[in-house]
């Protein structure tokens, strides 16, 4: 592969154990690759380029491991992290694989399980910490139902609050320099995942007791599995200031949790998303969260991660190109241009302006007769994306 799109450690591309690491199980087939360890997932990553390593507590120390396994594991992670010159900037806690979660974690019905979970959330946070984590990712996969004959989904939102305000006082009371990152998705494992979507993550984080502290971790597959356009959720939780983190995949809409390469699939909207995310100056850690097919061995799992992080880089390339292309450039400021008469209306109520606005008479034929020109524009694209322009 060419080298003019070698990652750089400013775009921050992070993957995780368990993505590289992922074995190639699946709900019909045993695993198809031998598991790598951890230290040996430093080392591939730092070889391909990526600037950080993710992970849940169990996928670092197995979830049995006594005290002295623990300190011994996570020694020589971030002995091998320190080698390398690679980062842990993402924690999380796996409250999905162990069959005490099959009725959720924090919206388990049962108090014990949801004390459990809170548990084992605070030493996967000390862990986290440990290896130098500044984001905890909470990603709710068992909070959900098949049946919502089995409980409220309001006790299960109450439930969800309050976990999340007790682990916000914990990381304030430990002194942790930790932001929480919560990720939406629909479902898969459960039937129905409770806060399925980036907007409705949004709207409960404004309920929490320290909202400051708690932000969005979106995710490609997961908007589009819900049919959604992941670009404007993305732009909803920019503007909102709630953009902590970012799993970047690729999803066929309306199939499974796929979990593709980044751009594998979706090349466009893949475009629209790198375009997004360099044009507002997003700076968090770019994270692959996705896993190589199960066709392939262990030089293509590194084929997997160098092709997440080379499309990155082509896509951004030509969200430059968009932006220096004149012709669309200037289609776009025909379509956009500033108009004397109709200035914006940010900030400029005035009484007087209110009832200018309102006794002003439309020429509503006139408004409807100009045609916008976004075939052309959007041709141009395909014709950019597709390296005939
Ligand atoms: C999924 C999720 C997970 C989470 C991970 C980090 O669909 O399985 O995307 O991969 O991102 O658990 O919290
Ligand atoms: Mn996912
Ligand atoms: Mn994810």
């Amino acid at each position: 592969m060419s080298d003019s799109y070698r990652p750089q450690p400013e775009d921050k591309f992070t993957f995780g154990l368990w993505t590289v690491g992922n074995v190639g199980r699946d709900p019909f087939g045993e695993p198809v690759r031998a598991p790598f360890s951890p230290v040996e997932i430093v080392r591939m990553l730092a070889d391909v380029g990526a600037y950080g390593v993710n992970f849940h507590d169990n996928d670092l120390v197995p979830i049995d491991a006594t005290a002295r396994e623990r300190d011994e594991i996570v020694r020589s992670f971030k002995e091998a992290l320190d080698e390398r010159g690679l980062k842990a900037p993402m924690a999380t806690t796996n409250l999905f694989t162990d069959p005490a979660f099959r009725d959720g974690a924090f919206t388990a019905n049962d108090p014990a399980v949801r004390a459990y979970a809170i548990h084992k959330t605070m030493r996967a946070m000390d862990l986290g910490v440990e290896c130098g984590a500044t984001t905890y990712v909470f990603w709710g996969g068992r909070e959900g139902t098949e049946s919502d004959a089995t409980k409220s989904p309001v006790d299960a939102l109450a439930w969800m609050r309050e976990a999340l305000n007790f682990l916000c006082e914990y990381a304030v009371d430990q002194g942790y320099d930790l932001r929480f990152a919560l990720e939406p998705k629909p479902n898969e494992p459960r039937g129905d995942i409770y806060f399925p979507t980036v907007g409705s993550m949004l709207g409960f984080i404004g309920t929490l007791d320290r909202p400051d502290m708690v932000g969005l971790n979106p995710e490609v597959a997961h908007e589009h599995m819900a049919g959604l356009n992941f670009t404007h959720a993305v732009a909803q939780a920019w503007d909102a200031g709630k953009l902590f983190h970012i799993d970047l995949n690729d999803q066929n809409p309306g199939r499974y949790d796929q979990d593709f390469r980044f751009a594998a699939h979706n090349l466009k909207p893949a475009f629209f998303l790198v375009k997004l995310l360099e044009e507002v100056g997003y700076d968090g850690p770019r994270h692959f969260d996705a896993h190589a097919y199960r066709t392939e061995d262990a030089e293509g799992v590194r084929d997997f991660a160098r092709g997440c992080m080379r499309s990155y880089l082509i896509l951004k390339e030509k969200a430059q190109a968009f932006a220096q292309d004149e012709a669309i450039q200037g289609l776009l400021a025909e379509a956009q241009q500033a108009s004397a008469e109709f200035p914006s209306y940010a900030g400029g109520y005035s009484r007087q302006a209110a009832e200018a606005l309102r006794e002003h008479s439309f020429d509503r034929g006139q408004l409807a007769s100009r045609g916008l020109a976004y075939e052309k524009i959007d041709q141009l694209l395909t014709d950019l994306l597709l390296g005939v322009r």
